[in-house]
């Protein structure tokens, strides 16, 4: 049996029950099989797809907590950290009532390869909790956030593992976190990105992942010969990655006609005003529903199926497996040319292998996404020089680090004859630089 395909069968067999992983492993092992083929000898003396699938070290403890009601509440918390080869542990905490371990370990190991290709020091981690932030106040976040800190803070630091926020875990919370960090320790230090202007973060870091996602879809257009200027966007979600994505995108001349949110979507024929979404989202912290009674001629939909909706370009933002095989069908025949994910994981294996072989050009959240951690490691650069750069500076060494992802994952593809997969060009241009790390290290 192929070495992949052994230890893809090890995965299943030795973590029973988690899917998400499972499916993480595989979409990145039938990707490298052209490199660990090439390879099998050496690679399966040092073990190296053995000690590549299994996370160095998974923490979960118990995040005791009072409500309003004065009521306890207890719940899980969780900190993967999944791969060290190249730089101190990095990656968000998503706060959501599915966070399980397997969720976190398929995060955790998307992101060594997402981490890899930014081209900056940083390793794979993923952690969170399934704490369910809506609905609660302030003062329950910050309680929830305390607790969780108290514990997580044993075992993170600036030069050992830096979380961020994903899903549920924005400004908001990544202050209360590091409120409780430095108060534990004692330590005014970047353990944390994402974090406020006014204490250590940095300019462009809240739109960095939307906008990186545009950055890398303008490389995309540029090599059809086109440009987004006139384009028809969908946006899924309505979160801090879809609402900097759809900023961007309207920035550069494309209409974005749909966005979404786990209840149901909007559209608005007319482009959407996201000054009223940002109002919804991120001030009332409200539902994607109030759009509708507060722009004219906009159309509210319970529930699912915005891909319904005809467009040029769809950019998933929202959440792992939300794009199926009969959404991508229906898309296709609705004229769509581009798909690029925001989110992790959005569209399943077999809606992606149908994109593939049906021509649709698509990036994977790896890749796509990957905006977000490399301007979190801009962060941590501003932190441990003392120094702030501008919002241009930043911005601009996003702009080239997306622009440089393009050309490393396409060139990987190219190298193995796979012009335009860009899965098995991330998968594998993420991979090469691991590897090295990791061989270089000696059996740890
Ligand atoms: P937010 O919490 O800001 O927004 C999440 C959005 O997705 C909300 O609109 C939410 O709707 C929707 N959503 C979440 N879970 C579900 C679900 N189970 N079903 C339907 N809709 C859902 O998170 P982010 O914008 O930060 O993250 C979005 C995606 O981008 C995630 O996959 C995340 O891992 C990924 N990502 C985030 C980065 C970042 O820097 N923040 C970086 C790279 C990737 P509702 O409010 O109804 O739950
Ligand atoms: O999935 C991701 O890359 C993130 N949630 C951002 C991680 C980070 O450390 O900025």
């Amino acid at each position: 049996m192929p070495y992949t395909e052994e230890i893809y069968a090890r995965v299943v067999e030795q973590n029973p029950g988690e899917v998400e992983f499972h499916q993480a492993v595989k979409e990145v092992l039938d990707s490298l099989k052209v490199v660990i083929d090439a390879n099998e000898e050496k690679y399966r003396s040092l073990g190296l797809l053995e000690r590549l699938v299994e996370p160095e070290r998974i923490i979960s403890f118990k995040v005791p907590w009072v409500d309003d009601e004065g009521k306890v509440q207890v719940n899980k918390g969780y900190r993967v950290q999944f791969n060290s080869a190249i730089g101190p542990y990095k990656g968000g905490l998503r706060f959501h009532p599915s966070v399980n371990q397997s969720i976190l370990k398929f995060l955790g190991f998307e992101q060594i390869f997402k981490n890899s290709l930014t081209g900056l020091p940083i390793g794979g981690g993923k952690g969170g909790s399934n704490f369910d932030p809506k609905g609660k106040s302030d003062r329950e976040v910050m309680a929830f956030c305390q607790s969780f800190m108290t514990e997580l803070s044993k075992y993170i630091g600036a030069d050992q593992d830096v979380p961020a926020g994903d899903i549920g875990v924005g400004g908001r919370e990544i202050g209360y976190l590091y409120g409780q960090y430095k108060r534990l320790t004692g330590l005014y230090e970047g353990v944390l990105t994402g974090k406020g202007l006014s204490y250590g973060g940095s300019l462009i870091r809240t739109q960095a992942t939307g906008y990186g996602l545009i950055y890398m879809l303008e490389e995309m257009v540029a090599a059809k010969g086109e440009s987004l200027e006139g384009k028809t966007v969908i946006v899924t979600g309505s979160g801090n990655v879809a609402i900097y994505a759809v900023e961007k995108v309207t920035q550069l001349g494309a209409k974005v006609v749909a966005m979404n949110d786990s209840n149901g979507y909007i559209y608005d024929a007319n482009g959407i005003n996201l000054d009223v979404v940002k109002d919804i989202k991120e001030v009332r912290r409200g539902r994607i529903k109030e759009y509708a009674d507060l722009v004219p001629g906009s159309v509210y939909t319970e529930g699912k199926g915005i891909w319904n909706i005809a467009c040029d370009i769809y950019l998933p933002c929202a959440t792992q497996n939300e794009l199926d095989l009969e959404a991508v069908k229906i898309l296709k025949a609705n004229g769509c040319e581009i798909i690029a994910e925001g989110a992790n994981m959005p569209t399943t294996r077999e809606a992606t292998d149908y994109i593939l072989e049906n021509g649709i050009l698509f990036m994977p959240g790896k890749a796509a996404n990957a905006g977000g951690v490399a301007t979190s490691a801009l962060e941590m650069s501003q932190n441990s020089m003392r120094y702030s750069w501008t919002a241009e500076e930043v911005d601009a060494k996003l702009k080239g680090i997306m622009k440089d992802i393009y050309a490393k994952v396409s060139d990987a593809a190219a190298r193995y004859g796979l012009e335009g997969n860009y899965v098995a060009g991330a998968n594998i241009a993420g991979f090469e630089k691991v590897v090295d790390a990791m061989m270089a290290q000696g059996i740890v």
